[in-house]
């Protein structure tokens, strides 16, 4: 299949509101079609889980979890693990979607598939994503699907709308232990009158800016409440290694979608032109590069 372009996905009042407020909530966007595979490449996971006793690389399971009554907290990486999702996030509908928004070819970083189960789901405090993962610009996005029907009940995405352009808050403790969350204190200076709570029917889309405050409540509702979540940044948006989760998000992060990435960075004012990107194949020596050597 042909990489999606660059492609008015979404009109220009769209486009403003996610500049001006950082967010999009997108109701039933997912074609049925396309969101009954992602539905089904889900429910293969947990019918997988039945066979584990504890978390392991892929799955990362609730205290609680058996066999016959699986708790999944999060499916890690399902672009790695599933051609389905791999194919919506590369190819589809995400990756168009996300080329739209940042209006040009997109880096893929990473991919999540939140389960929050039934019954008391965990709550994601909260927190703001690009200190888990800085980017040399604030580009990155993180495009939701839910892939189920979503009420208030249920845990929904919560996100304070314009928070994007406030402060870059601090996750880490007071005794410096990195937690992820913004602290008590900070929380209780932020007004959460106008927190939209992103509900909406199986392939409703939600999309937010890195720098956006956002959470969830526990789901104590007798259904899960799978969000399926991709992120991307624009393709000359680069993850700054050794900080956080870069260079440990997963096989196919920093695919570029939709175009060449250029290798382009600006640096202090200034345009370097970077070597190819060689974190897959292995880097040649200089001698080899000078020689033309293969
Ligand atoms: O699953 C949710 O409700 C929010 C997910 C989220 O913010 C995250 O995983 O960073």
């Amino acid at each position: 299949m042909e990489p999606r372009k660059a492609e008015a996905v979404l009109s220009v009042e769209q486009m403003q509101k996610y500049q001006d407020d950082g967010y999009l909530h997108l109701n039933s966007f997912v074609p049925d079609d396309v969101l009954v595979g992602l539905q089904s490449a889900a429910a293969e996971f947990v019918e997988k889980s039945r066979g584990l006793k504890q978390s392991d690389k892929t799955l990362d399971l609730e205290p609680g979890h058996s066999a016959s009554s699986p708790r999944i907290r999060r499916l890690n990486s399902p672009v790695d693990n599933h051609d389905a999702f791999r194919g919506f996030a590369l190819e589809g509908l995400a990756a168009g979607l996300a080329c739209s928004i940042l209006e040009g070819p997109v880096r893929y970083h990473h991919s999540k598939l939140n389960y929050k189960w039934s019954d008391g789901g965990e709550e994601v405090k909260w927190h703001q994503d690009i200190q888990f993962w800085p980017h040399t610009d604030f580009s990155p996005l993180t495009i939701g699907v839910y892939l189920d029907d979503v009420d208030d009940s249920m845990g929904p995405m919560g996100v304070i709308p314009s928070s994007h352009k406030g402060t870059l808050y601090n996750q880490y403790s007071k005794d410096g232990q990195w937690v992820g969350s913004i602290n008590a204190e900070d929380v209780g200076k932020i007004d959460f009158s106008e927190v939209a709570w992103l509900t909406g029917p199986a392939g409703s889309v939600t999309v937010h800016n890195c720098c956006m405050v956002h959470g969830s409540l526990p789901n104590n509702s007798p259904k899960p409440r799978p969000l399926l979540l991709q992120t991307y940044s624009r393709a000359d948006s680069y993850p700054i290694s050794h900080i956080g989760a870069n260079g440990v998000t997963g096989r196919l992060s920093g695919a570029v979608v939709g175009g060449d990435s250029g290798q382009s960075i600006v640096i202090e004012g200034r345009t370097v032109l970077g070597a190819p990107d060689w974190s897959r194949s292995g880097a040649p020596t200089i001698f080899g590069s000078q020689q033309d050597e293969v």
